[in-house]
């Protein structure tokens, strides 16, 4: 395991207060937001693990890249500069620009999929699952069977199975437009793919014809991984890992909020001038004119050095030992994990900790709630809410209830992991008296981020 450096390698220049709330507040404070932490103002949590997306500290130099943004409607100089970066990090030559990672998909998806067709990924993220089904696509999850034991401490638990892959491919050639890889699996706990699973898809993709494309979100995180746990690779840069990691592949999708450091934005890009030209025509429809499509400038200026800050070995280093630091003090706790710690987060098994609640009166969104009340601490269920419902109108249940509880980049202290940690042992020692939720109202798509609930049986238990 690469050890973390002494620490910090960076100062702090710039600071944000952050208001502590006491737990009657909270208690108000979540009801009032109909139990969903998504409906929290922000002023109102202490520490905010949410998302590691969009939430990086961006640097002195991305800031001053803010500065020098050519906010031309044509032929930006900034365009150039994120071109050239994404050409020089990936590999790739051609490039859009978007306005964050799921209009990137929206572009891909309306390019190459129709009605019925099937995209296999190792694990679709929502936002993936959601744009392949409006296509009227068909999603289907290949990751390899151990990503759903929470205990399995397996390397590279993000890994597609690739015998299933060739058997779709081989039974259903004509129904797959695409294959996607996400890297590292969010949905599995942040867990990475290894450079065999990568090159293995390429290989089946290549011997089916069909086209390969990279979730690459957290491409830097997963190249961290290889470098850690892939023999071979032990000395290898982490820039050469990653243009290995994209030369399999005929494109991808970006959230630049995610491992390019910056606040906003995405783009598509791939190799091929064909896919290319057909996905251009729907980022002008969508997004803009090609050279923004749906970013200011500044904001290509500082996606183009975050993708090249992000390979810092000793950046890497930091950031996911302070994950993994998170998840040690955890474990001394008895909280159960997700196992073994993925790249962006700490994952908890909401299923096991909390035993009492069932399934139907979603665990995971309990968890979540609870974590709020006792520490100001805001977590994200990644279980049978966000799951949805299948087209039959029934819960499409998760196979693990989770809590994510994903670490920005760059933004807080050991000292606030050790804030969150208080908060899982306080909601362990009162377990069993947490109650089970049920909607109140539930929207039809992405139903978690407005949907709101009230505690099962009225009950008011320990918390609420
Ligand atoms: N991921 C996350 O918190 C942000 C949205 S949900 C609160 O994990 C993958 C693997 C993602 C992802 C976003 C997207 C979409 C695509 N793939 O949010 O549209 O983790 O930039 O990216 C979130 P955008």
């Amino acid at each position: 395991m690469l050890s973390r450096p002494l620490a910090e390698p960076y100062r702090i220049k710039m600071v944000e207060p952050l208001k502590i709330t006491t737990r009657e507040q909270r208690q108000e404070l979540i009801k009032s937001a109909g139990y969903n932490p998504f409906l929290l103002k922000s002023q109102d949590v202490y520490i905010d693990l949410l998302t590691d997306s969009g939430t990086s500290a961006m640097s002195d130099n991305q800031w001053a890249g803010l500065l020098l943004g050519d906010e031309s409607y044509a032929g930006s100089r900034s365009f150039d500069s994120l071109r050239q970066a994404v050409q020089d990090v990936f590999g790739f030559d051609y490039v859009l620009p978007t306005h964050q990672g799921r209009a990137a998909e929206n572009i891909l998806f309306l390019t190459m999929v129709k009605e019925g067709q099937i995209v296999p990924n190792n694990m679709h993220f929502d936002t993936t699952k959601a744009h392949v089904i409006q296509k009227r696509g068909r999603p289907l999850d290949l990751v390899t069977d151990i990503a759903y034991v929470a205990s399995d401490t397996s390397p590279f638990k993000g890994d597609m199975d690739t015998h299933k892959l060739d058997q779709v491919l081989t039974n259903q050639r004509d129904d797959v437009p695409l294959v996607m890889l996400t890297i590292t699996c969010n949905s599995a706990g942040g867990q990475p793919v290894s450079m065999a699973n990568i090159r293995e898809v390429s290989k089946i993709c290549k011997k089916h014809g069909v086209p390969f494309f990279i979730d690459a979100c957290r491409f830097a995180e997963n190249a961290f991984f290889i470098r850690e746990r892939e023999r071979g690779y032990e000395n290898a840069s982490i820039a050469d890992i990653v243009r290995e990691m994209f030369s399999y592949a005929d494109g991808c999708t970006m959230s630049a909020k995610k491992d390019a450091l910056v606040n906003i934005g995405g783009f598509l890009a791939t190799r091929d001038e064909k896919i290319y030209r057909a996905a251009m025509v729907w980022c002008v429809l969508f997004e803009g004119f090609p050279t923004y499509g749906g970013l200011a400038g500044r904001d290509m200026e500082a996606i183009a050095r975050g993708l090249y800050e992000v390979l810092s070995l000793d950046y890497l280093a930091e950031r996911i030992g302070q994950v993994r630091y998170l998840a040690d003090r955890l474990r001394e706790q008895g909280i159960p994990l997700v196992e073994p710690t993925g790249g962006h987060g700490v994952y908890i098994d909401a299923q096991k900790m909390l035993s009492h609640i069932p399934k139907e009166q979603f665990p995971a969104w309990a968890l979540s709630v609870a974590l709020y009340v006792e520490g100001g601490v805001r977590g994200v269920e990644i279980g049978s809410v966000l799951s949805g419902r299948r087209p039959d109108g029934e819960n499409d249940y998760a196979r693990m209830e989770l809590v994510r509880l994903a670490i920005p980049r760059r933004v807080y202290t050991d000292r606030h992991m050790d804030v969150v940690v208080a908060a899982a042992a306080a909601v362990r020692d009162k377990a069993s008296a947490i109650p089970g939720f049920r909607f109140v109202e539930e929207p039809p798509i992405l139903r978690h981020f407005t949907a709101k609930f009230e505690p099962v049986g009225g009950r008011t238990g320990v918390l609420f």
